[in-house]
């Protein structure tokens, strides 16, 4: 089962606890210009029609004792933090997708917590007790389901969609509550006389993608029950790379090559000395004209060997057109992750678990050199000549 979890009217909610004026008073937290909008609005202002991302000035005509609060970036944040540490204490699988709002996959912390409801009873009742503030939470055996039941009994709301309603629910789920469905999707919803969700499967996929794009397909899944995204831990917003600017420009191929094999082999030790794992590599190239290119890629899995690092690296240079002479290469790894957090299972073969054999031989290089010292261990390509030069040295 998957919590999601929003807090209620976040920034009017936190300065309503701060200035007792405010309590239960029409708020709205927004800039003070004229061309101003609303960035929030107190529940109690909600009931004379106003809204986030409405002028300010509309808002003071539907109310004309509305309390307009100049927004405190910093201390939201701070809230922010406070209530992600206290939801992520409940399981180690959350996923932070905005300054109020997290997933937090729950399966298999029952017998530490209780039911799912008696997690989302604890979180509300700890976020409350800690920071007098309320959320709501939205629990469903289906990603894009919990967002959709947090929403539906706010503020303070607490909504389970159990798995022997889901196909039922989804049936009549209006369509422009599906995350993603704009203004723009929904005019094509009418003319294809699609109200809810259910209506979708009246369609296949042809049809739908011609439509919606990518959309359609997603759309078609999610009219079936299936949401294939899942709870994604957060990544580390760091990146490790390793550039080198050349004694002279080159062009030479099995020079660049091994090159890239060396930074990976930078990357990849510094990588696994601080225990994380990444799903994104890199390049950099700049070229004798001083122009820059960067170019990166998004793996099946979370990798830590040099080698794996080293194709991919490769694979991104090989793509580039390469017509000017080098004069910089740099590569590096971005998407990191604690080696320590848990990840889910993959349903579907790993492609990429031929990588995790070259992990262990990185490893007891990684100790070699340790012990013995950088050089004393090294891929055959890269070893120096007698004089103690790298080839590209010279
Ligand atoms: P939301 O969760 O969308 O809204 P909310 O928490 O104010 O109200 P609700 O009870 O309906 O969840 O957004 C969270 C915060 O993000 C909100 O307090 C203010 C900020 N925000 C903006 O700054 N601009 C915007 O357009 C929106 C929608 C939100
Ligand atoms: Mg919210």
């Amino acid at each position: 089962m998957i919590l999601h979890i929003d807090m209620d009217a976040f920034f009017a909610a936190i300065e309503q606890r701060d200035n007792p004026d405010l309590k239960n008073k029409p708020v709205i937290i927004s800039g003070n210009s004229k061309r101003s909008v609303v960035a929030t609005a107190s529940y109690e202002a909600r009931k004379f029609g106003i809204g986030s991302a409405m002028p300010v000035f509309k808002a003071k005509q539907l109310c004309d004792h509305l309390e307009i609060v100049p927004g405190n970036k910093k201390k939201y944040k701070a809230e922010s933090k406070k209530i992600m540490q206290i939801i992520s204490h409940y399981s180690p699988l959350m996923e932070q997708v905005s300054i109020d709002e997290a997933y937090l996959d729950t399966t298999g912390c029952e017998r530490l917590f209780g039911s799912f409801k008696d997690i989302a009873l604890s979180i509300k009742k700890e976020i409350y007790n800690q920071l007098a503030l309320t959320c709501s939470i939205g629990i469903a055996p289906i990603k894009f389901l919990s967002k959709i039941a947090s929403d539906m009994n706010k503020p303070d709301g607490l909504t389970t969609i159990e798995q022997s309603r889901v196909k039922d629910f989804i049936f009549f789920l209006p369509i422009q509550k599906v995350p993603g469905i704009g203004k723009n999707s929904m005019k094509s919803m009418q003319l294809l006389q699609i109200k809810t969700l259910g209506d979708i499967k009246k369609y296949g996929l042809p049809v739908l993608t011609q439509k919606f794009g990518k959309m359609g397909k997603r759309l078609l899944e999610l009219s079936n029950g299936i949401d294939k995204s899942r709870v994604e831990t957060n990544y580390i917003r760091k990146s490790i790379s390793s550039e080198i600017t050349l004694f002279k420009d080159i062009t030479d191929f099995q020079t660049i090559r091994k090159i890239i094999l060396e930074r990976s082999q930078i990357v990849g030790k510094t990588l696994r000395e601080k225990e994380f794992l990444c799903k994104n590599v890199f390049i950099k190239l700049k070229f004798s004209d001083f122009s820059q290119i960067t170019r990166s890629r998004k793996l099946n899995s979370l990798i830590c060997s040099s080698s794996a690092i080293f194709n991919e690296a490769l694979f991104l240079y090989k793509k580039v057109k390469v017509k000017k002479k080098i004069r910089l290469i740099g590569v590096g790894v971005t998407a990191l992750k604690d080696k320590n957090t848990p990840v889910q299972m993959l349903l579907i073969q790993d492609p990429d678990n031929h990588n995790k054999q070259w992990e262990s031989v990185d490893f007891a290089v990684d100790s070699i050199s340790e012990k013995f010292g950088m050089d004393i261990i090294n891929k055959a390509s890269l070893t120096k000549d007698n004089q103690g030069r790298k080839k590209y040295d010279s």
